[in-house]
C-alpha cells in the first residue's frame, strides 16, 4: 500500500470520526428521556454560538510526570482554550501546568469510583465535562447500558439534573471506536482492541473545535521519566507507552501530523497540530 500522507491522515480523522456525544434519540436512552437531559446545545456548536466562531489556539495538556518542571505554564494559559484530563489538578503545580481549564475530558472510572468525589471535588466545576466509557467494539447501546465498563450512566443523569447548566456530554462509544479504526487503519502492525486513551480522545476533539492544538508531553520532552503523573509518586513507565490503551500506536500517529518544529518537541514535549476547520479533504 502507498505511504500515506500527513494530509491522508488528518482527512481519515476529520472525515471518518465526525464528534459525537449522546443526544438522547437512540434506544434506550430515548426512553429514559436523554433527550432532554442532555445539554441543549452540541458540544461542536457550544464555542460557536453569537460572535463566538470556535477557538483559535487550544492546548491539550496531558498527565505525564514529564511535564514537571517544565514552567509551561504561562504558555499553556495564553491558549483561548484548555483541556485537561481526569483528575489531573492546577492548584499547586500552575507554574509546570498552567491554571485555565476550559474542558475537562473524564473516563468512566471518574464518575464510579467514589476516590474520585465527582460529586464535590471542585476539579469538575466550572468547566466543560465530557465523559466517555470504553464500550465493546460492536457497540451495542443496550448491552452498554445495563453493562458499562463503569456505572457512569446514574452518576450523569443525577449531575446533569442537580447542575442543568453545566455543559456534560457523554461521547458516543461509536466515535471512540471510530477513532480506533483510524489508528489501526493506518498502522502496519495490529494492534489490541482496546479503546484509545483519553489523551488521544482528546487531541482529536479539539481539532474539531480549535483551528490550531498545542499538545503538551504526550511526545516526552528530554524530561522523559517514568513518573506516571505530575500530580502522584508513583512510577511506571506503562503510563508512558501504554498498556491497555493503543498508547504506543496512537502516538506515532499523531508524530506524523505535528507541524511544530522539531526544537519544541525536545525543550516542551509540544506538539502543533491544525484544527479540521482549516484542512480541506
Ligand atoms: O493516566 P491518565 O489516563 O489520566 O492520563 C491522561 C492522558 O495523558 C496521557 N499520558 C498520561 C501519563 C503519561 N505518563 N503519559 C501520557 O501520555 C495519556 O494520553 C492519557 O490518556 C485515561 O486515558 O483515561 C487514563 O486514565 C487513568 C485513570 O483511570 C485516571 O487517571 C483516573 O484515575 C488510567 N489508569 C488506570 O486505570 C490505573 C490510565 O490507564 C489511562
Amino acid at each position: 500500500r502507498l505511504a500515506r500522507s500527513p494530509k491522508d491522515l488528518l482527512c481519515d480523522l476529520k472525515n471518518q470520526a465526525p464528534l459525537r456525544t449522546l443526544d438522547g434519540s437512540e434506544k434506550p436512552f430515548s426512553s429514559l428521556g436523554w433527550a432532554r437531559l442532555v445539554p441543549p446545545t452540541a458540544l461542536k456548536q457550544l464555542y460557536r454560538q453569537g460572535t463566538q466562531r470556535g477557538f483559535r489556539s487550544c492546548a491539550v495538556v496531558t498527565s505525564a510526570g514529564s511535564i514537571l518542571h517544565s514552567g509551561l505554564g504561562k504558555e499553556i494559559d495564553s491558549h483561548d482554550a484548555v483541556l485537561r484530563f481526569n483528575a489531573a489538578p492546577t492548584e499547586g503545580y500552575e507554574r509546570d501546568v498552567g491554571m485555565k481549564t476550559t474542558i475537562r475530558i473524564i473516563n468512566s472510572q471518574i464518575l464510579s469510583d467514589p476516590k474520585h468525589r465527582f460529586n464535590r471535588s471542585s476539579l469538575y466545576k466550572n468547566v466543560t465535562l465530557v465523559a466517555w466509557d470504553p464500550a465493546p467494539y460492536e457497540v451495542n447501546l443496550d448491552k452498554w447500558h445495563n453493562t458499562p465498563d463503569y456505572n457512569l450512566f446514574s452518576p450523569y443523569e443525577e449531575h446533569r439534573r442537580r447542575h442543568p447548566a453545566q455543559p456534560f456530554y457523554v461521547l458516543h462509544p461509536k466515535y471512540v471506536w471510530q477513532l480506533w479504526d483510524v489508528i489501526q487503519g493506518n498502522t502496519k502492525e495490529t494492534i489490541q482492541p482496546n479503546p484509545p486513551s483519553s489523551g488521544f480522545i482528546g487531541i482529536v476533539l479539539m481539532m474539531s473545535l480549535c483551528e490550531q492544538v498545542h499538545v503538551y508531553e504526550y511526545i516526552p520532552s528530554t524530561r522523559k521519566t517514568d513518573l506516571c503523573h505530575y500530580y502522584e509518586h508513583y512510577y511506571d513507565a506503562a503510563c508512558t507507552l501504554g498498556a491497555y490503551h493503543p498508547l504506543l500506536y496512537e502516538k506515532i500517529l499523531v508524530q506524523r501530523i505535528n507541524t511544530g518544529p522539531e526544537t519544541d518537541l525536545k525543550r516542551k514535549g509540544c506538539l502543533t497540530l491544525p484544527g479540521f476547520s482549516t484542512v480541506n479533504c
